[in-house]
């Protein structure tokens, strides 16, 4: 064990309440490709998709105003229904058991909730509920990708059945608020897999507004904009960490 996880460990055996802050990160072991990574989906130069950006394919706007572009990117990129939860998806639901433990993630995917884990903020949505925008009525997660229609209709009031992810453009949901509530009053906050580039998300990584003895850890496989801000970092993947930490 290197001394950068027996200090890990050492953290997280110390500390009574603790935030796990994930992105993108958190589930390409799972086969999910991120955003920024050289696999990830702004690399990958579909030709189909080519003259957007990634940003509007999962933008209100594209919803809007492109809705075919939209459900077509989101049918191909978005579809996680056969992807299973990775080890560090499992060890978290683990240390839930244990710890006062609280997951804050920016993925979309569901894979914390399919692993076990009951404490989970989605500050970005998810995938897993869909709903019609204009009625407000419920359809199964898998609505959209089953649905045989360009863009899903309602079949009571016709309006668009869309995904509950916050789209760019959009206002981020009430669990936004009470993560910044969980991450002020944790002793530990663990930040994992994730650029910590795109804002609002990005603010709630900031040591200023911890607690004054919170222990901030990023492990992350290249260097994020918070790095001289820790205790620890780690540049290393979240599976060979976790795999080491013992519950
Ligand atoms: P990002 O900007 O793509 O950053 C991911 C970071 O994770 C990069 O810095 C990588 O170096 C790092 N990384 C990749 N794999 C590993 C690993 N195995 N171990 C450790 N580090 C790793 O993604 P962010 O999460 O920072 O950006 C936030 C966006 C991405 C959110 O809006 C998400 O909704 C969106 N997103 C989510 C998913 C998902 O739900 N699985 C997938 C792709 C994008």
């Amino acid at each position: 064990m290197s001394t950068e996880i027996k200090t890990l460990q050492e953290y997280i055996d110390n500390a009574n309440k603790i935030v796990f802050f994930g992105g993108a990160g958190v589930s390409t072991e799972s086969g999910i490709p991120d955003f920024r990574s050289k696999d990830g989906l702004y690399n990958q130069h579909d030709i189909q998709f080519e003259q957007y950006q990634p940003e509007y394919l999962l933008s209100s706007a594209c919803l809007n105003d492109n809705p075919k572009v939209f459900y077509e990117f989101y049918r191909q990129k978005m579809d996680t229904r056969n992807i299973e939860p990775n080890i560090t998806h499992k060890k978290l639901a683990e240390l839930e058991q244990k710890k006062d433990l609280w997951i804050v993630t920016q993925n979309i995917d569901g894979l914390h909730q399919k692993a076990g884990s009951k404490n989970i903020l989605e500050i970005h949505g998810t995938t897993q509920s869909v709903y019609c925008e204009y009625c407000h009525k419920k359809f199964p997660y898998d609505y959209i990708f089953e649905s045989k229609e360009a863009v899903p209709k309602c079949p009571d009031c016709d309006g668009t059945i869309r995904p509950s992810v916050t789209l760019y453009g959009e206002q981020l949901p009430p669990d936004f608020a009470q993560a910044n509530y969980k991450i002020m009053e944790a002793d530990l906050v663990i930040v994992g897999g994730t650029s910590l580039t795109v804002y609002p998300a990005n603010a709630l990584i900031n040591k200023r507004y911890f607690k004054s003895n919170c222990k901030l850890v990023i492990i992350n496989m290249s260097r994020t904009e918070r790095d001289e801000m820790a205790d620890l970092v780690i540049h290393e993947s979240l599976g060979k960490v976790f795999e080491q930490l013992k519950f």
